[in-house]
């Protein structure tokens, strides 16, 4: 192929195109270009998702669902039509269904307490796994609490996947909800969710994917998954901060409670009384994150045009390259899946006994990005058994060039801590 290098030129994706259409690749960092390799916490955004955003404010900034003037209608069009988009996105038969949140975390909330405090009773069991991000387990905790339901959760085993002999004897009559994530944020484990949904709904129980990491990096059908519930953020997905989403169908909104009162999400409103807007307007009060959910629907713009296919198939090339890499280091110690079909592209990893924050920097004045620490899953942690972990996390604009670099910045780490002297003392 034309010029290209071979790394590049076998990929599914042509990353050394669509690097240019992201402003920040082209960062300096200590004198070294960035390799930003944080993409679980939040990935860039193309010139596309940041020219949305300059286009509302400049063309069309107005509020939505009220004004009868032109800016007003534009912004409202705009706004509706990346619902659309958004249900097109994860194969959703209704847009009714798709509620804009803030975040993945503000759209379990909502679940947590606008479906949850309704049908959840004492006694009660709501079942999570010990793989869950904090937002998918804070939420159940809170509402347990109140209510006097219970948690329990799937264990993790030894390669970092769900224990699924265990979910039979775990689901129970009493549980009403399986709130799961979809691929791990720390091993990238990607869970059997049809399995497990047809599990809990064999018991009467509802289940809800947490899809923050699933959504913007693999082909996902809401159908095909069989959930009840999903929920995912725009930031991890080339969309800007601000915006979230909650998927369920409209028939399940309409049962559920109300979230926050306000504008927008009401019929009528007398002095002492309110009826409901319908769903999914129900659960957006008060002004939503406009420019932001106009600008998510060019990432989704983006990411239709790569093809999530291509996308996942760029993310188990690079992920099966840098397990390869770094499983050759002998300081490096892996955690997860050992195949990367097997999971998404997140590699979280120890270097000897070198605390993860000392990695991070090492790495950061070499000019690589990633993160280290619990990762918001301290119960995970406890389960490896690690305090921490380093994770380095790819998306579509990452190469095989780049996974060189972090190797060869954990050389670097080796040098500076002399981690093989020090291994050797007593
Ligand atoms: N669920 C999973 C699996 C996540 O990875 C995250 C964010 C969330 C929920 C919460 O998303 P938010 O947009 O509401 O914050 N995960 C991470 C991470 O791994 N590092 O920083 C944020």
């Amino acid at each position: 192929m034309h010029g290209v290098d071979a790394t590049v030129a076998r990929d599914a994706l042509d990353v050394r195109a669509l690097r240019e259409d992201f402003p920040i690749l082209r960062r300096v960092v200590d004198g070294k270009p960035l390799i930003y390799l944080d993409n679980a916490a939040t990935s860039q955004k193309p010139r596309a998702v940041i020219d949305a955003l300059v286009r509302y404010y400049e063309e069309y900034n107005a509020n939505i669902h009220r004004g009868v003037h032109t800016l007003g209608q534009q912004a409202t069009d705009a706004y509706e039509q990346v619902r659309e988009k958004v249900a097109r996105f994860i194969h959703a038969p209704d847009p009714a269904g798709v509620v804009f949140t803030r975040n993945t975390t503000e759209a379990i909330n909502i679940v947590a307490s606008a479906w949850g405090r309704r049908y959840i009773r004492e006694g009660d069991e709501i079942l999570v796994s010990e793989m869950e991000h904090h937002s998918n387990l804070v939420p159940w905790q809170l509402l347990a609490r109140d209510v006097g339901a219970r948690i329990r959760a799937i264990p993790v085993t030894a390669e970092g996947t769900l224990d699924l002999s265990s979910v039979e004897t775990l689901l129970s009559p009493r549980t009403r909800l399986v709130a799961v994530v979809h691929v791990s944020n720390v091993l990238g484990t990607i869970n059997p969710v049809r399995r497990l949904a047809d599990l809990a709904h064999r018991q009467g129980a509802l289940i809800l994917v947490d899809g923050a990491q699933s959504v913007p990096h693999l082909p996902v059908d809401v159908q095909e998954v069989g959930c009840d519930f999903i929920a995912f953020s725009s930031h991890k997905m080339l969309g800007p901060t601000g915006v979230g989403v909650l998927y369920a169908s409209p028939s399940l909104l309409e049962q559920m409670d109300v979230y926050q009162g306000g504008g927008s999400m009401i019929r009528q409103v007398t002095l002492d009384h309110s009826t409901w807007a319908p769903v999914p307007t129900r659960f957006e009060a008060g002004t939503p994150s406009i420019a932001d959910a106009i600008a998510l629907g060019a990432a989704i713009d983006y990411l239709g045009g790569l093809g999530m296919a291509n996308v996942r198939a760029h993310e188990i090339d690079l992920t099966r390259y840098a397990l390869g890499a770094l499983g050759s280091i002998p300081e490096v110690r892996l955690y997860g899946p050992a195949d990367p079909l097997a999971r998404g592209g997140v590699i979280s990893f120890n270097f000897a006994d070198v605390h993860p924050h000392d990695v991070g920097t090492v790495l950061d004045s070499e000019g690589i990005a990633i993160r280290a620490g619990h990762h918001c899953c301290q119960p995970l942690m406890r389960r490896l058994g690690a305090a921490a972990t380093v994770r380095a996390s790819f998306y579509v604009y990452n190469t095989h060039k780049e996974v060189d670099a972090l190797v060869r910045a954990l050389a670097r780490v080796k040098e500076l801590f002399g981690v093989g002297v020090r291994c050797a003392l007593p």
